[in-house]
């Protein structure tokens, strides 16, 4: 149905056929990476999740599982819902998920945790998991909030909660509490018997309190008021001599994506949390990196939602997110049509994993691709510097191909880009506007990435800049065209840096160091042979580019060994 043109990509983790859409349970185990996934075996649309499940031992190569969690049990009939794994200091790991059977009278989703842990602990690959016979263990949502907003519990951490109550596991569960996003923990001592611990985290001025009513399902749930928090994540990040806590939220808003947008907040002190005893006490909210006020940072501005955050063994933090389709407005559980995509017979699929680092100077995450997708990497495409482009310049790059290769659909692209001098020195806020536009092929369609800002006078450089990804031109995408955002570069930059990750249907796009990520969708129709090409659209003067461009080789292998 797509007259031969593959849009699946072929170094991304994507469904084996079918829907996937969140990552879940992220881990490393005895040196073997899981990735599970919601995913719908039966349908490439939303529908009675599953968990699938993929392993690496590169986070580069992936091997496909079996699926891991069914829905089977009276309290999970209805879907397999997001949840996450803790490796126990045991080294056993434990899955917590979300359970689901829909209540007839209201036709929504009741929603309750359940835990689930491997048959037989020595098979590396984990391939076999057994649900708790105590399930579920948590079946309460927190006051004022609701079962039918109360799901996705994080990886469980371990903190002193006090002398009377000494050490803790601690999860947070992604919930809508009197009409709002909330992020209520619950406390365990032995990981199966659970009781409600206050909030993690609440939005400013919204903490809430004893005298608010319980949100009804549906009625606010989509409106200006009405938020809902989903996929929460709560990680600690060593930075020199601090630890700098970050908080991540899934805020389900409709209008903005199709499915919400992801976001981000950073503080230099754990997040407080209310003792049971006395909600809404000492639950203000906690002030952002050095003070600054409760300033949620996005993610990623393209089609991406329900990432995750997880630990590595040597205490590096990652990130990967899950970008549904955007070929057509639909997204799966719509009547208007069938998706483009669904006639190919899958949906959706997980980010390259990002190392997330935090810059203390301006209180960002920096998240690029991680190294390890370098092994995927075979022939070099391209590499050059000293390109000089003068404004209105447009310069396609000469690729060399390798005999099989992907035809330019599936490329690291690197690209970096030096300011002028000269201009800098003369003219105050000169716009910039620089940047790599992916050709697809005979029909002229392109993708255009560019990054623009304004050049200080005398000092010759950007302090803040925005990047966009521009589908305008693409083909095939019915979201929003342009994506992307800006942000503070925490200094004077006189080059300008841009990765792209192309891999048939998606461009990850990471800039200036991974301070500011889009991930967008592409459906480009056109035969022949993909391109690169260069351009300077800016009053700001000439630039000085290097390109460097590789064939990416498919991320699939029949087994890790
Ligand atoms: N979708 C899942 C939920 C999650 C939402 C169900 C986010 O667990 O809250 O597939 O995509």
């Amino acid at each position: 149905g797509d007259d031969g043109v593959d849009f699946r990509p072929a170094y991304h983790i994507t469904p084996p056929s079918n829907w996937m859409n969140d990552p879940n349970g992220l881990m490393e185990r005895d040196g073997i990476f899981h990735v599970f996934f919601q995913f719908n075996p039966s349908a490439p649309i939303w529908g009675a999740p599953h968990w699938g499940h993929v392993a690496s031992r590169d986070l580069a190569h992936w091997q496909r599982l079996p699926v891991a969690l069914s829905p089977e049990e009276t309290y999970d009939i209805d879907g397999v819902f997001s949840g996450s794994a803790t490796v126990l200091p045991d080294g056993d790991p434990v899955i917590m998920y979300t359970g689901t059977s829909r209540r007839q009278e209201l036709g929504f989703f009741w929603q309750v945790q359940a835990l689930a842990r491997p048959e037989n602990g020595s098979d590396p690959l984990l391939q076999r998991w057994v649900k708790d016979p105590r399930n579920p263990v948590i079946e309460d949502a927190p006051p004022r909030g609701t079962n039918f907003q109360f799901r996705d519990p994080q990886t469980a951490w371990r903190q002193e909660v006090g002398e009377e109550l000494g050490s803790l596991w601690l999860t947070t569960i992604g919930s809508q509490v009197s009409c709002v996003g909330a992020a209520p923990m619950y406390a365990s001592r032995d990981f199966v018997k659970w009781e409600f611990f206050g909030y993690l985290h609440s939005q400013p001025g919204v903490v809430p309190s004893e005298n608010e009513t319980e949100c009804t399902f549906g009625e606010t749930q989509f409106g200006a008021e009405g938020r809902n928090w989903e996929v929460v994540c709560y990680f600690p990040k060593r930075v020199g001599e601090e630890v700098i806590h970050i908080f991540k939220y899934s805020d389900q808003i409709r209008g903005r994506t199709p499915f919400g947008r992801d976001w981000y907040v950073l503080s230099d002190v754990p997040l407080a949390f209310t003792n049971k005893t006395v909600p809404g006490q000492g639950n203000a909210l906690t002030p952002s990196l050095r003070g600054a006020p409760f300033a949620p940072a996005i993610i990623d501005h393209g089609d991406i939602y329900a990432s995750k955050f997880f630990n590595t063994s040597s205490g590096r933090l990652l990130w990967m997110g899950w970008s549904f389709e955007t070929s057509t407005g639909c997204t799966g559980t719509c009547s208007d049509g069938t998706p483009l995509t669904d006639a190919r017979g899958w949906q959706g699929l997980q980010t390259i994993p990002r190392e997330v680092q935090v810059d203390l100077e301006t209180g960002q995450l920096l998240m690029t691709p991680i190294g390890e997708v370098e092994a995927l990497r075979s022939a070099q495409l391209f590499e050059q510097g000293g390109m000089k482009l003068v404004p209105g310049a447009r310069r396609a790059l000469p690729l060399k191909f390798p005999k099989g290769g992907s035809g330019g659909r599936q490329m690291d692209v690197s690209a970096t880009f030096k300011l002028s001098d000269e201009a800098s020195a003369e003219v105050s806020s000169t716009g910039f506007k620089v940047g790599v536009a992916v050709t697809h092929g005979r029909t002229g369609a392109l993708t255009s990435v560019f990054l623009n800002g304004s050049l200080s006078a005398g000092g010759g450089g950007v302090e803040e800049l925005e990047m966009w990804v521009d589908r305008s031109a693409t083909g095939g995408a019915t979201s929003a065209n342009l994506q992307g955002g800006r942000v503070t570069l925490g200094g004077v930059a006189k080059e300008v840096t841009l990765r792209l990750l192309v891999d048939r249907s998606v461009v990850e796009a990471v800039g200036q160091g991974g301070r500011v990520r889009a991930t967008s969708r592409v459906y480009p129709a056109g035969r022949g042979d993909w391109g690169l090409e260069l351009f300077n659209e800016g009053a700001a003067g000439s630039v000085v580019a290097g390109v460097e461009a590789w064939e990416m080789e498919g991320a699939f292998v029949d087994d890790l060994w």
